[in-house]
């Protein structure tokens, strides 16, 4: 049977490119689907596609239409709910449980929430008294960027992709969006979902292909792209600062992040245990929000490293098409090696293995899959590679602390600053501890608890900019203040 063909949408159509790549099952290393590669003229064609929206229709649209036109999103995601959670698994290897109640749900809580939200937003405006006796009144008006860039990487595909079409579209923009080249599926089911809900054609285009030298790089490259959003690692996130620097386009970044969970000796033990092994392993560690450094108070170390133990060698690892499996392989075989490299490297450094460290047998198809065992460390100085760099996979390191003090040194040195989670039921600890924190989010006795219209953003290497709420309608919109003699 031929395989099937990913292909780009651009301008309400799905069209082919020059060359093709394989889009590979992680679960057992299987090709199940090839993906057409958009080349630089694709990638115009999408770009102008938008551009001709943007000044279209959908740019004159009111608030009220386009907020309804999103709610017709979130329906048709919701009404497709399956395939959408069959082509998320295919593609991530996440386990099917996982995708149907983490990544699809907020794919559709994405665009109510700023459907919503865009339809009660204000703006500033002030009554001004100038020193020499003039009056005026002064006032915003919320106008789109134009046409959105947005790049994604693959731990949480159709998730993070909305994220940002959804407010992009909110404020009239119009997007061309390049998902992961790992991951093409669920953003290119979405054209269809569009389609049927409709948002009118060029308003959200996608091309395939990969970062350099390719559509990514085409993408941000674009004279009449006129801000770039993107998701992934730091470095590339570099990479795209200083091509978009000669054009000179806004951008926002969530980028990388080696957080760090604070366990004090005063937490509710079972429920922080299951909690910091949730932090640390879902998704097999691949969020960005996930623990890789955990802090335990002396006082309880030795339990919570055998309670954590206890968590990660129970949890099922398996076919992501199980509904018991709470473990799937991660992203690509290149991605394994990485992660393997690390577990090597642990040891190097001297690091004791609590659990895990290699790769699990099944004796199966599986095997051809990219799995690799849920692991934690511990006896590693802070200095160590293993603690300061991003693994991105399902590992931890798990070091002691005495003071309140040293935990907090201990967890802010680090050039990220992504997200900490801190475990006490001392309220007013919870809250100091909290405050000190060098990141863009802090959980308190909880973790990846989102609220969609709080601020989103990193510190440090983590990123630049916040998004969620009303800083996603800023991002995406050109505030243009009108001053009015009186
Ligand atoms: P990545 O940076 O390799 O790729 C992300 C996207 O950027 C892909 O679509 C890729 O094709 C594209 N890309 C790569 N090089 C490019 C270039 N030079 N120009 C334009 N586009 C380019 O990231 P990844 O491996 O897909 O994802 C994992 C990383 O993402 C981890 O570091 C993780 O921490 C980070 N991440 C961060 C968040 C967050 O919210 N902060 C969320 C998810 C993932
Ligand atoms: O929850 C979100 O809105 C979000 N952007 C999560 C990011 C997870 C990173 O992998």
């Amino acid at each position: 049977m031929p395989l099937k063909s990913i292909l780009n949408y651009i301008d309400g159509q799905f069209v082919r490119g020059t060359r093709e790549f394989a889009d590979v099952n992680p679960a057992d290393g299987s090709v199940i689907a090839q993906v057409s590669e958009a080349d630089e003229s694709l990638v115009d064609d999408a770009v102008q596609a938008a551009r001709k929206a943007v000044r279209g229709e959908w740019g004159r649209s009111t608030i009220r239409e386009r907020a309804a036109r999103l709610h017709k999103v979130a329906d048709a995601i919701e009404a497709r709910f399956d395939c959408f959670v069959a082509a998320e698994v295919a593609d991530t290897g996440k386990p099917v449980a996982l995708a149907s109640r983490l990544d699809v749900p907020r794919a559709a809580a994405n665009f109510r929430a700023f459907a919503d939200l865009i339809k009660t937003a204000g703006v500033e405006s002030f009554y001004t008294e100038t020193p020499d006796g003039k009056n005026a009144l002064n006032y915003a008006v919320r106008k789109p960027l134009g046409v959105v860039g947005i790049i994604t990487p693959w731990n949480l595909p159709l998730l993070l992709l909305t994220w940002k079409v959804a407010p992009a579209l909110a404020c009239g923009n119009s997007v061309v969006v390049k998902p992961s080249e790992e991951t093409p599926a669920t953003a290119t089911l979405l054209a269809e979902v569009m389609k049927q809900a409709g948002i009118p054609d060029g308003v959200y285009n996608v091309v395939h292909g990969f970062g350099p030298n390719s559509a990514g790089e085409f993408l941000t490259r674009h004279s009449d792209v006129n801000a770039v959003t993107f998701t992934g690692e730091s470095q590339t996130g570099a990479a795209i600062m200083k091509i978009v620097s000669a054009t000179v386009k806004p951008v926002s970044f969530e980028l990388g992040g080696k957080n760090a969970a604070i366990v004090f000796a005063d937490c509710d033990f079972e429920e922080t245990a299951n909690g910091v092994s949730e932090a640390v392993f879902l998704n097999t560690g691949q969020v960005c929000l996930c623990a890789e450094r955990v802090y335990v108070e002396r006082a309880i170390f030795d339990r919570f490293v055998d309670a954590l133990k206890g968590s990660a060698e129970s949890l099922h690892i398996g076919s992501p098409l199980e509904r018991k499996t709470e473990l799937g392989p991660v992203i690509s075989s290149q991605h394994r090696e990485k992660v393997l490299s690390y577990y090597k490297l642990a040891r190097e450094e001297g690091a004791t293995l609590i659990t895990g460290g290699g790769v699990p047998e099944f004796g199966s198809a599986l095997d051809e899959g990219f799995y690799a065992q849920p692991t934690i460390y511990t006896g590693l100085r802070e200095s160590a590679r293993c603690v300061k760099e991003e693994i991105f996979g399902p590992v931890c390191h798990v070091a002691p602390f005495d003071t309140e003090e040293e935990a907090v040194s201990m967890a802010n040195d680090t050039k990220y600053g992504f997200a900490a989670s801190i475990w006490t039921t001392n309220l007013k600890r919870g809250h100091r501890v909290a405050q000190q924190m060098n990141v863009g989010i802090t959980w308190v006795n909880c973790w990846f608890l989102r609220d969609l219209r709080t601020p989103f953003g990193g510190v440090g290497l983590s990123g630049i900019g916040r998004e969620g709420g009303m800083h996603s309608l800023n991002f995406y919109s050109e505030l243009n203040n009108i001053c009015i003699r009186l």
